[in-house]
């Protein structure tokens, strides 16, 4: 489907490379006639798949899956004040069921907590009930009014994975946001992204939470994704829906809750952060194809080729590998562009020359040539291909973070990257930060090494005692 004529946008011209990547690797098709909803192409999806059996797989250790219906009353959507005033301008409303009018309006929900905690009010009986973990991974809808993006910002959010949970204690609850975060960590582990863990200023928590904690990754661009938020809701739901326990002394008790989401966002993170001006790069563990075999069809040799080909994609099959044996009646070097192009990790090249000498020639994503002599080893060139996708990734993040300790070095670092400073906590402070350097302040108690750097240094406004602050311009 990819045109051969033009070239790929490079990948410092990141939004035309973002648009074009999309289109010419087939994974969303933005011609849908509704702003805001985009439609996955076969290969797009895959991606999701392989992602999303991997998040599910991370997930049903420890929680359930569950579904719960899309349409929400009103009544119960009206419940939560601040939950409500956050969401207010984004909900679509159900108004009619074909001619006459909804006595109840309907929300499309834009998040589940007002659907599933009237009925974990239900569920919820004794403590022997707690703690409670349930997640679903359905469509959400929110009539964002900020330019709308495929994978980035979407109006129907197609793949939003939403986790809620229930225990008994504030602490309790606590220990289960850290162990979202962990279990995130793990997740962006895997599909290679490195991410940067902070805490939301309360002005930009979630609405109805009693602390956000929020996952970003660094585009290429330098701009930050928020690829995933784990929220303390404390008793804020539990009381309105009267979500309580029966402790072991038979006293009722008001439950504490937290909730942790993650959308396609994941999906944009890994395309971008790995991307390249050849195409995309897909880690193998997602990567819909993650080898691809080509035969070099010379002269008369033509059926010994071919069937070479197939006994090594037969064997590369029975060691679960995904693998794309590419017949088509076209230029090699055609099909080398089309499926570096689709960010396949590992293509294998099978020519006489290769029977005879009993090798293959196998060539990874970095255009890096081996010779292997067994399919057997193409499992462990696979993880190195992963690890080497997570490695450039890494060193790519790295060299966009740089720690400041004023104002002016947080404005060159918010150009091409994120600036890491000590700030004081107050809403005084940041908002001088924000006008001065026209980023945003992402988040306090920056996690990892970075933090670790900047050490006990004071506020980069007022220079009273401060934490590691995430500074940088976002989606
Ligand atoms: N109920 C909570 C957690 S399940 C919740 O809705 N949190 S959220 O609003 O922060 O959304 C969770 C994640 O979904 C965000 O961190 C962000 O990565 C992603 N997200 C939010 N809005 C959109 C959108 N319009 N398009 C794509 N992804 C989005
Ligand atoms: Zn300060």
């Amino acid at each position: 489907m990819e045109e051969k004529t033009d070239a790929l946008p490079p990948i410092a011209d990141f939004s035309a490379w973002y648009n074009e990547i999309l289109r010419r690797a087939e994974i969303m098709d933005v011609r849908y006639p509704v702003k805001g909803l985009y439609v996955w192409y076969p290969f797009g999806f895959a991606i999701r798949k392989n992602t999303y059996n991997r998040l599910r797989e991370i997930l049903d250790v420890d929680h359930q899956e569950t579904l719960f219906p899309l349409l929400i009353p009103d009544y119960e959507f009206m419940k939560e004040a601040e939950h409500i005033k956050g969401f207010e301008e984004e909900v679509y409303w159900v108004t009619h069921g074909g001619l006459s009018e909804l006595d109840v309006k309907l929300a499309l929900r834009p998040t589940s907590e007002t659907a599933i905690y009237p009925m974990y009010a239900l569920w919820v009986r004794s403590h022997a009930d707690l703690p409670l973990k349930l997640y679903q991974i359905v469509n959400t809808f929110r009539y964002e009014t900020k330019h709308t993006r495929p994978l980035i910002r979407l109006r129907e959010i197609t793949s939003f994975k939403e986790a809620h949970t229930v225990h008994c204690t504030w602490e309790e609850a606590a220990a289960q946001v850290e162990e979202a975060v962990r279990l995130y960590s793990v997740f962006y582990h895997d599909l290679g992204v490195p991410i940067l863990i902070s805490r939301r200023p309360d002005w930009d928590k979630f609405p109805g939470a009693d602390y956000t904690i929020a996952v970003d990754c660094i585009m290429p661009d330098g701009k930050t994704l928020q690829i995933g938020t784990a929220h303390h809701l404390g008793t804020h739901f539990s009381k309105t829906y009267n979500i309580t326990y029966e402790d072991t002394a038979g006293e009722q008790q008001l439950a504490y809750q937290t909730c942790y989401g993650i959308s396609e966002r994941c999906i944009a993170s890994v395309i971008s952060v790995h991307g390249d001006d050849t195409g995309l790069v897909l880690p193998p563990l997602v990567a819909p194809v993650q080898v691809v075999i080509i035969p070099i069809i010379i002269g008369k040799r033509r059926d010994e080729v071919m069937a070479a080909a197939e006994t090594l994609a037969v064997d590369l099959k029975a060691l679960g590998i995904r693998v794309e044996l590419d017949t088509r009646d076209m230029r090699p070097g055609a099909k080398y562009y089309h499926w570096e192009l689709h960010g396949v990790p590992l293509r294998l090249e099978i020519g006489p020359r290769d029977i005879d000498a009993g090798t293959i020639v196998a060539v990874d994503r970095f255009k890096e040539k081996r010779q292997i002599r067994s399919v057997n080893e193409v499992i462990p060139l696979l993880d190195e291909i992963q690890a080497t996708i997570s490695q450039h990734a890494e060193d790519a993040a790295s060299g966009k973070i740089t720690i400041c300790s004023g104002i002016e070095e947080i404005k060159v670092a918010v150009e091409s990257g994120v600036a890491v400073a000590s700030w004081c906590g107050d809403r005084g402070c940041s908002d001088l930060i924000e006008a001065e350097t026209d980023a945003s302040l992402l988040g306090s108690d920056l996690r990892g090494p970075h933090a670790e750097k900047l050490g006990g240094v004071g506020c980069v406004v007022c220079g009273k005692v401060g934490k590691a602050a995430l500074i940088g311009r976002s989606y």
